[in-house]
Formats: C-alpha cells, sequence, structure tokens
C-alpha cells in the first residue's frame, strides 16, 4: 500500500532530511506535496527525479493527505489541528504539542506502544532529549533511574541553517583577519547575540523558569513524559558548540540497582539504533564529526560514577537532524504503517 505523503517545511533542514530519508529508505509514498510557509514558497525542488513546486500551505492543502510530516516551527500550532481533522495523521517535530496529554510523544524504539491513543497528532520530541532517551531506555529498564544530571554540546545546525552560516562566516571572518558579526546566536528572537567561533553559549532557546532554558526544560518534561515515569529528578545544562551537526551529551545517572559498565554496554549493543563506541585502549569514542549523517546513537565512556551508591557515567553522540529529527518521524510512520495504524 502507499500513501499521499505531505512534508510541511520542505525548504528546511529538517524537511531536506526528510526528503533524503524517504528516498533512502523507499518510504511508500504515492503523492507527495511539498509545503511551506508564504516565505518559500514557490521554490522548485528536484526529488526522485522529479520537479516539484514548493506550494503555500493552507488547511486545505491536506485534504487526501494520509501522512502529513511536519518539520517544525511556529506554523504547526494552527496547521496540525486542521490537518488532522482532514484525516491526516501529523507526526510534529515543534515543541506546540508535545506536553499535550491527548497528543503522544514518540521514541520508536522507546516508547512505540504510545502511538495508539494519538487523536490525529504525534509529537517527535527535542532532538537532545531523543539522543539522550535512546541511550537511557536499556538502562532504565534494566536498573530503573533514579537521577539523571545532563550537560549538552549542541551543534549550530540545531539553531538552523542561518545558524550553520553565522559560524562559518565568523570563522572565515576571523581567519582574515576581519572584525566578526553575530546576529543569530544564542537565538534570532533575542535581544542579544554572541560569537560562536572559538567559543561556548551556555544558552540554548529562552529562559523560561528559575533561570532554566526552554532547551534545558524540555529535557526534563519530555524524558518524564517518553519514560512514563515522574518520580526520575533530571537537571540540564544545555550549551551551544561550534560543531556543525551532532549533538554530544554527558549523562551522569543515579540507578537505584547495581549495573556494572560492562552490562549497561550489553544492553546497549543490542538496543536497536544505538552503537557502543567504548574502548579507552584504542581511544575509541563517538564524536561529533564521525556521527553525522548516521541513524544510530553512539555511546561511549561508559564508567562508573563511585560517589553514589549505583552511578554512571557515560557520553552520547547523535545526529540531531536525522534520529534527533527527520529519522524519528519518518520511523513513527514507518511504525504504523507496520502495525495497520494508518
Ligand atoms: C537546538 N534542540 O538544538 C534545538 C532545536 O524543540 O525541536 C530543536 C528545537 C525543538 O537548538
Amino acid at each position: 500500500k502507499k500513501y499521499n505523503v505531505a512534508i510541511l517545511g520542505a525548504t528546511g533542514a529538517v524537511g531536506q532530511e526528510f526528503l533524503k530519508l524517504i528516498e533512502e529508505r523507499n518510504f511508500p509514498f504515492n503523492e507527495l506535496k511539498l509545503l511551506a510557509s508564504e516565505r518559500s514558497a514557490g521554490k522548485t525542488i528536484e526529488f526522485m527525479g522529479r520537479s516539484y513546486i514548493v506550494e503555500e500551505a493552507t488547511p486545505d492543502s491536506f485534504k487526501d493527505v494520509q501522512i502529513a510530516l511536519f518539520a517544525g516551527g511556529s506554523i504547526s500550532k494552527t496547521l496540525a489541528p486542521e490537518a488532522a481533522k482532514r484525516g491526516a495523521v501529523v507526526i510534529d517535530n515543534s515543541s506546540a504539542f508535545r506536553m499535550d496529554p491527548d497528543v503522544p510523544l514518540i521514541v520508536p524504539e522507546v516508547n512505540p506502544e504510545a502511538i495508539k491513543n494519538h487523536k490525529g497528532i504525534i509529537a517527535n520530541p527535542n532532538c537532545s532529549t531523543i539522543i539522550m532517551v535512546m541511550a537511557l531506555k536499556p538502562i532504565y529498564d534494566a536498573a530503573k533511574i533514579k537521577r539523571i544530571v545532563v550537560s549538552t554540546y549542541q551543534a549550530v545546525s540545531g539553531g538552523g541553517k542561518e545558524a550553520i552560516d553565522e559560524l562559518t562566516d565568523q570563522v572565515e571572518s576571523l581567519v582574515a583577519g576581519r572584525s566578526v558579526e553575530a546576529n543569530i546566536l544564542p537565538s534570532a528572537s533575542l535581544p542579544k547575540h554572541y560569537q560562536i567561533a572559538f567559543n561556548l553559549l551556555p544558552q540554548i532557546d529562552v529562559f523560561v523558569e528559575d533561570d532554566y532554558t526552554k532547551e534545558e526544560m524540555k529535557m526534563v518534561h519530555e524524558t518524564h513524559k517518553i519514560l512514563n515515569d515522574y518520580s526520575i529528578g533530571i537537571t540540564a545544562t544545555t550549551v551551544r558548540v561550534p560543531v556543525y551537526r551532532s549533538h554530544s551529551e554527558s549523562i551522569n545517572i543515579e540507578l537505584a540497582d547495581a549495573l556494572s559498565p560492562e552490562e549497561a554496554k550489553q544492553l546497549l549493543a543490542k538496543f536497536p539504533g544505538v552503537i557502543v563506541q567504548d574502548s579507552p585502549s584504542e581511544m575509541l569514542y563517538p564524536m561529533p564529526l564521525y556521527t553525522s549523517d548516521k541513524n544510530e546513537v553512539f555511546v561511549g565512556r561508559i564508567r562508573v560514577d563511585k560517589t553514589v551508591t549505583h552511578g554512571l557515567n557515560m557520553w552520547v553522540v547523535g545526529d540531531q537532524i536525522r534520529k534527533g529529527a527527520a529519522l524519528n518521524a519518518v520511523q513513527i510512520a514507518e511504525y504504523m504503517i507496520e502495525h495497520n495504524l494508518i
């Protein structure tokens, strides 16, 4: 069976990745509609030997669409319910519906059982959350997690195409001895901007509560919802680093039961979508330069934290545009097709 598919935000980084994945994975599409906001409508995209004109997305764009992949952004808020009303299953990468109790928040390897409760919209979690829960789920199932302390090292592509260009422009200016301009990061909407080249920015998105950023609180709330365990203590520090692609995370966990690093490695190696890269004697560990454009989440530096009764440290890296966004959404659609949920 083949499905009519719409991609909203087709011209952006996540939208482009949707197209790559649809081709790569032989996704069973019949008609394909490429949609965007008014600003990007009218552009032409070549895809699998055909030319597509990007149409401006309106509620009626979703008539006769069975699967709608939304790349994210504020446009989701109004259009996702409209698409669902017209019978499409919306898989939405924005943060608009993630905490809505009527909207499942899904990582297919972690909590696929929640998909069946959907009412037309399924939310794709934030990229840093997806990468973290992929590495935590097999450990959680074996030994229960009491507390998580996570620090992220997030690539500029998480901030969109403009943030990628900003890093390149700044590096080129600095190398050429010119002065540097900063207009985008930490976030275009903020009143102040800082240089990312040869720097780190300990702010991703706006400050929301108790001096934590929205990105940090997403990691807390979304992890509780995905693991369906609100008793886990979670605290996050999210940082933008001058890396183009792939988010990295230092994760410290306190477990309820004993679990050795060896046992954790075995569990992680068996978990679908995870690759263990951990051999200190060979200096083998995941690095963002080498995990980019890969589908898996890579885990290394697994070691005991001796300061608590059952503690582990690990280093987790994953391509946030693939598993952290587009791939996870496509996998949700594939799961639904495979289980006759569409
Ligand atoms: C970043 N995590 O790296 C963000 C981008 O909630 O889907 C994705 C924001 C989101 O800046």
